[in-house]
């Protein structure tokens, strides 16, 4: 966005809360931390230069690499001069009658700005269960959103890990390779698929680089902004031998593709169930002890509706005698005690604890900065209900303020750096617009807004996600309203969207000139 903003010839200040550039690959830096969308795939697109020079070492970039990447990209672009490190925005407040926003930061500033754009993620408000008991606990503990920088020592140690998602699927592997003994809390087992990691062998990544153009656009017009498609087929009419041939080919492929198997899995029951009954086999085959088998597999969701997670040796880590699987689903966590926690069943002695509890997620990093748009008015009041906008985009009330990757947007559900890229693309035209007719604010119109809320409610209830407890649907933080806001529409429909919006002359948006006049 900076570089972006910069190229319209505006000036730009970004304020980073981390010492340094990355987001969650800043934050997330717990052992075992890697994407898990291809590399190739989870990159930049913007600079045919910069995806020619770097050269990816594996199929599924380790958490270094990608910080690696990330500090390559603000160093050739020159961005860390208008970045404000180790600095966090505590409010942004519209001013009406001047028609800017006021934000002020923890360190006492406060910068006028004609726009203001929030680029914090999805998924970096860290959420910590509220167990009695951690304040005593004498040993260290630590979360997976929130890992330290200093190498955290394992060897020797009993460790406790609580939860069971991407985060806790990627550090198990790792810290089981470490610890004395690792004790891993599941309350809910997820879906994991087998990433098949490896090097990225040099002609694959020249294949890659020598088509990037097609390659990019394949993802940018793709339901989950990956270059891959289902078979156009629903699961449920095919027949059980082909099926089975269809899922061990999407399992030997690895990765969310198995999901996109069959084009009905996420939103037909019966299609979904033939998946999550060959998933079920698969972990039955790879755990030795069939009690522990049984605990792994999922049994309260649809396939795919808590995020899927890809791990490489995830299911084989519990053959390993150092690793035991505790059911907190059975015999709930009571409190941590100085020296490990007791279950309502049992008592665990423990020098660590890792938390993999995941994330206030979509609407959480935003709402936990003071905004008041027009009027004043909170956006916490005006999303009380649930978050409301326009494309995902804007907001009614909020003029000038635009949200990167925000709820009602595929965000989540796509591949990040191809949904980053696109609303990036569409701010900066939208900015470039006003400029060029002179106008001094947008805002959309609340018919529009409310059209679009319920475009992205309808078509999220054509899919099974909203069926699910889970960070999509907001119910892992107590108290947030439960409602499942990406859009679901896919990563492709989605764009054409904005693109004609914005080809219609901004459908939808109100623009004022500086006098208070407003467009027509
Ligand atoms: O968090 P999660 P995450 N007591 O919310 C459990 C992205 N990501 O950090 O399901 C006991 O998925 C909770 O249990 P339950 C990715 O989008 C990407 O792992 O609520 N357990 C669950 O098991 C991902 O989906 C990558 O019953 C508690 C776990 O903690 C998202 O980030 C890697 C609990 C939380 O799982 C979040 O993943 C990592 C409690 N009080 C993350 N509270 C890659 O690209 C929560 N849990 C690879």
């Amino acid at each position: 966005m900076l570089h972006r903003l910069r190229g319209l010839g505006l000036s730009a200040r970004v304020f980073e809360r981390g010492e340094g550039v990355g987001g969650t690959w800043y934050w997330n830096r717990y052992p075992g931390a890697r994407c898990d969308t291809e590399s190739v795939t989870y990159s930049y697109s913007f600079s045919e230069a910069l995806e020619q020079e770097w050269v990816w070492t594996e199929r599924y970039a380790p958490q270094p690499e990608l910080l690696a990447y990330a500090n390559h990209v603000a160093d050739r672009f020159e961005l860390r001069r208008d970045i404000q490190f180790q600095t966090a925005v505590t409010s942004a407040i519209y001013d009406d009658v001047v028609r800017k926003w006021t934000i002020s930061t923890d360190r006492g500033e406060k910068i006028n700005a004609r726009f203001c754009i929030s680029a914090v993620g999805c998924l970096s408000a860290a959420a910590l269960p509220d167990y009695p008991g951690l304040d005593d606990f004498a040993g260290e503990w630590y979360h997976t959103g929130h890992w330290p920088h200093e190498r955290v020592d394992f060897r020797g140690k009993r460790i406790g890990i609580i939860g069971t998602g991407s985060s806790g699927v990627q550090s198990t592997i790792a810290i089981a390779d470490e610890a004395a003994h690792l004790y891993v809390f599941q309350r809910t087992p997820n879906y994991s698929i087998p990433a098949w990691n490896g090097p990225l062998a040099p002609d694959a990544l020249h294949a890659v680089k020598a088509n990037y153009r097609q390659w990019r656009e394949a993802a940018r017009y793709a339901q989950i902004g990956i270059p891959f498609s289902s078979n156009g087929k629903s699961a449920k009419v095919a027949s059980p031998d082909e099926r089975e041939r269809e899922y061990e080919a999407a399992w030997a492929e690895g990765g969310f593709n198995f999901v996109m198997a069959y084009s009905d899995l996420l939103t037909d029951l019966e299609s979904n169930r033939t998946a999550a009954d060959f998933v079920a086999r698969k972990i039955r085959e790879k755990v030795k002890d069939p009690g522990v088998a049984e605990l792994l597999i999922p049994n309260d969701h649809p396939l795919g509706t808590k995020r899927l997670c890809v791990d490489t040796g995830y299911y084989e880590t519990f053959n390993r005698a150092n690793v035991t699987l505790v059911d907190i689903r059975r015999a709930p966590i009571e409190t941590i005690t100085p020296h490990g926690l007791r279950t309502t069943t049992e008592s665990y002695d423990l020098d660590m604890l890792v938390f993999a509890t995941g994330f206030d997620a979509i609407t959480g990093p935003l709402l936990k900065i003071d905004i008041r748009g027009k009027g004043g008015e909170l956006l916490q009041d005006k999303w009380a209900g649930g978050p409301r906008t326009y494309l995902g985009l804007t907001t009614v009330g909020f003029p000038n303020f635009f949200t990167i990757t925000g709820p009602g947007s595929p965000c989540v559900l796509s591949n990040m750096l191809v949904s980053i890229e696109q609303h990036v693309d569409w701010i900066t035209a939208c900015v470039e617009h006003m400029r060029n007719a002179h106008f001094a604010s947008v805002e959309p119109t609340l018919e529009a807004e409310n059209d679009w809320v319920k475009t992205v409610h309808d078509i999220g209830h054509t899919t099974l996600y909203p069926l699910t407890n889970s960070w999509y649907t907001g119910t892992n933080i107590q108290g947030k309203v439960r409602m499942f806001t990406p859009y679901a529409g896919g990563v492709g429909t989605y764009r054409r969207v904005c693109d004609a919006v914005a080809a219609d002359g901004y459908e939808g948006f109100e623009f004022t000139y500086a006098d208070g006049s407003a467009s027509i």
